[in-house]
């Protein structure tokens, strides 16, 4: 069909992929895995009966009685690794040691220091290691960052970023992330703000460098979770290394909003605005006059257009976004180079810009983020 690009990067030979987790992201992961035509070896979750409950649900071969027999099985070449942010790390570095290929949910560990072990761990053993910072995928994401980094959009000068969610908004809503033995010391933050600061900095191509943060926990309770101490939301100022300034504000306790997760940057010839519920759209701004660029395959840039698998007017979505993340992250075990491929120390990033929050938070004082 005119105007239609079918170049997303097919992998060069059938992968096995495990999966460990049988949640939301489990079932997302393997059926991204199934479009990039990977072998769906099998899920391990928290018990036997657990890995085949998840098993049968997902459609996949076979039920392990462990994460480490899974992670032992030499037929599997890929972890995905959907479980609870506090084993994203040891189930991650375990994968990595038994010569796996890994893809590992955010926050890609709830320690620094462990992220860092991670990635440095992935890199000496050479071995792909992707975290799915799957908003990078949409084209119209990839639009934005190709025309900020074509100088379209002149020098950078402010940047406002906001991801709202409501599903904790209630005082009985409950999750497993509200505990930190679970989540993680961050909450909101870890969860989405960081697809917020990886978003940042991968369409303005620029650092966050420091940050002053308040957070809230506006609930200390809920259905069954009690001295809740980790944060509902986080309101915080950035400056970035080109000495541009922003905020962000990341919440789960926005009634109304369910994955609002928008960028806008301000350069000094245009902004460029981004809405992930409402891909299809870039809005660029100019002080002679605004409109809105249509996700058109024709019109885009290349990088943009290779992402866009069906014509104009056919609307893409959140899972294609996670389709191409996955094919991509194949094809670099494949041995390709893709384009602004996620990897884990993209996810060392998001975790050092966290940390530096929750510390700016406790502190009230502007904090560096360690780089
Ligand atoms: C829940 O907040 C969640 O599923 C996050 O964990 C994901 O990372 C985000 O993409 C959508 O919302």
């Amino acid at each position: 069909m005119a105007g239609m690009t079918t170049d997303v990067t097919a992998p060069v030979r059938t992968l096995r992929a495990g999966f460990v987790g049988g949640g939301f992201m489990a079932a997302v992961h393997s059926r991204a895995a199934r479009a990039a035509r990977a072998d769906l070896a099998g899920a391990a979750s928290s018990s036997p009966s657990r890995s085949r409950e998840a098993a049968d649900r997902l459609g996949l071969d076979a039920a392990f009685d462990s994460v480490d027999a899974l992670v032992a099985d030499p037929d599997i070449d890929v972890v995905h690794v959907c479980t609870p942010n506090a084993l994203h790390a040891p189930i991650a570095k375990a994968a990595l040691l038994a010569g796996k290929h890994v893809i590992c949910e955010k926050p890609l560990a709830t320690r620094s220091t462990d992220a860092a072990e991670l990635a440095a761990l992935a890199a000496e053993r050479g071995l792909v290691a992707a975290v799915p910072f799957v908003y990078r995928f949409h084209p119209m994401a990839r639009e934005a960052r190709a025309r900020v980094a074509r100088g379209e959009t002149g020098r950078l000068i402010s940047v406002h970023g906001a991801y709202l969610q409501d599903w904790l908004a209630g005082p009985r809503d409950d999750d497993w992330r509200v505990d930190a033995e679970l989540g993680g010391p961050s909450r909101a933050f870890a969860d989405i703000g960081s697809h917020l600061v990886d978003l940042v900095e991968f369409v303005t191509g620029d650092r966050i460098v420091r940050l002053n943060a308040s957070t809230r926990t506006v609930y200390e309770a809920r259905a069954t979770h009690v001295d809740i101490a980790t944060e509902d939301l986080a309101a915080v100022v950035i400056e970035l290394g080109s000495g541009a300034v922003g905020t962000l504000l990341v919440s789960q306790v926005a009634p109304g909003r369910k994955n609002a997760l928008s960028i806008e940057l301000a350069g000094s010839d245009a902004s460029v605005r981004f809405e992930q519920e409402r891909p299809e759209r870039l809005w660029v701004g100019r002080s002679g006059g605004s409109g809105l660029v249509d996700r058109d395959p024709a019109r885009l840039a290349p990088d943009a257009a290779r992402l866009a698998i069906v014509p104009a007017g056919h609307p893409m979505g959140y899972q294609d976004a996670f389709n191409a993340f996955v094919a991509d992250a194949y094809a670099a075990i494949g041995g390709s180079t893709p384009e602004g491929l996620p990897g884990f120390d993209d996810g060392l990033r998001a975790v050092r810009v966290t940390e530096a929050v929750l510390a700016s938070a406790a502190s009230g004082d502007w904090t560096e983020v360690a780089s």
